[in-house]
């Protein structure tokens, strides 16, 4: 099957009426996603299996000796997200797999598909749950008790999938069965590099990732009087939004003054009533660079100018990819590849920080967007991603 009838088959999945697409972890269209992915798997014959932590993995030639090539990437979305930002990864294996499978080759190790699950962390707000629980850099019991806007917890999400969250937690026994993994990703932007490259081009549309930079997301909340907007005095009024509206700029006055990437893009407040003066107020930064100090320094200020503290939710050191397997990768797929870093996290990252080679192919996006309705992938550009993977692949396995 070609990539776009494999995404074609996830198009009606989780349609978000503003736009996009929504797929958060552990709701009815991740189930659609992961049934989707069942299905295929099933249909090439391959082992699937799901993992104590949600992971969705399908193994070919599992039997041979060594450690297994694994690729993939993950189904779950941001709010309003884009039809490419994990799915392309995920459908790319499964078309590498036919195109491999129509020319008789047969890996000499094992060989598994992977989709990851809960890598954007909407709806519980830490990114890459499944990978980090996967690899030991999430505490279950952390994780077990996240809990939504709904205030639905992530171990109860997991359980309506019939998952055992009590079950969640470092698998050693799988990971030493990863030889390497290959994450193909949609690009996400197009950041300047020190190469002065701007991103992928018609001319240059496939791409390899060296790194990706260190980001996190923080929490601040903001603590006002709950009152009637029509009969409270100014003079008289705790209200938190005010605080609110200062935090939001405040964060980007930080990323100016420090040179890195941040923003608020998520905002709660109580009770959300238009004739109420708002009670509480929180507000959640993600902020991301390609250096950990100037991040971290813009957080600082942040706390120092405002006063308030910002409760670290999730951090991702900056993460270098495997470069043996990344130029390995190069010469097997040919072409000219830019090398790109990376300003959104990935599982890959999780893992080559858990010390498994990782490399990342990176699929153009003309649109230069990414976490909404707008991302995009030229078909021909995704086909082109699918043979890069399969000769990765078999580079890899011959
Ligand atoms: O947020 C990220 O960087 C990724 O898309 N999860
Ligand atoms: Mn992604
Ligand atoms: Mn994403």
């Amino acid at each position: 099957m070609t990539v776009g009838s494999l995404l074609g088959e996830l198009s009606s999945v989780g349609v978000a009426p503003a736009g996009g697409f929504t797929r958060l972890a552990w709701t009815a269209a991740d189930s659609q996603c992961r049934e989707w992915f069942v299905q295929n798997a099933s249909a090439r014959g391959l082992d699937v299996e799901v993992d104590r932590n949600g992971n969705l993995w399908a193994w070919s030639h599992q039997h041979l000796p060594g450690k297994a090539l694994v690729v993939g990437s993950h189904l779950d979305s941001v709010p309003n997200g884009g039809a490419f930002d994990g799915p392309l990864g995920v459908a790319s294996a499964f078309a590498a797999l036919d195109l491999l499978d129509d020319v008789g080759f047969r890996p000499t190790r094992p060989l598994a598909i992977v989709a990851f699950a809960d890598e954007e962390g909407a709806r519980f707000g830490v990114a890459c749950s499944g990978s980090r629980l996967l690899t030991g850099s999430l505490d279950p019991d952390r994780l077990r008790a996240l809990t939504d806007n709904d205030g639905v917890t992530a171990a109860d999400a997991m359980r309506t999938m019939g998952l055992d969250a009590r079950s969640a937690g470092a698998d050693t026994e799988r990971l030493t069965r990863i030889g390497e993994y290959l994450e193909l990703h949609i690009e996400q932007g197009h950041l300047t590099t020190s190469a002065g490259v701007d991103g992928l081009t018609p001319d240059a549309p496939l791409g390899l990732a060296t790194e990706i930079w260190p980001h996190g997301r923080w929490r601040v909340d903001l603590l006002g009087q709950q009152n009637h907007a029509g009969t409270t005095r100014l003079a008289d009024r705790r209200d938190p939004m005010l605080a609110l509206a200062r935090v939001i700029l405040e964060v980007r006055r930080a990323a100016e003054a420090n040179g890195v990437l941040a923003t608020v893009g998520k905002v709660r407040v109580s009770p959300g009533a238009v004739n109420a003066i708002a009670g509480t107020a929180s507000a959640w930064i993600d902020a991301r660079g390609d250096a950990e100090a100037s991040v971290r320094a813009a957080i600082a200020e942040l706390q120092h100018d405002s006063g308030l503290l910002a409760i670290e939710e999730s951090w991702t050191s900056a993460t270098v990819f495997d470069e043996q397997f990344t130029e390995s990768l190069a010469s097997a797929i040919g072409g000219e590849l830019p090398r790109l870093p990376s300003g959104a996290g990935h599982d890959a990252g999780v893992l080559a920080l858990a010390g498994i080679p990782s490399a990342m192919i990176l699929v153009r996006n003309p649109s230069g967007i990414s976490h909404a309705p707008e991302e995009f992938a030229e078909e021909d550009d995704a086909e082109r991603g699918v043979v890069a993977l399969a000769a990765a692949i078999r580079s890899r396995l011959a």
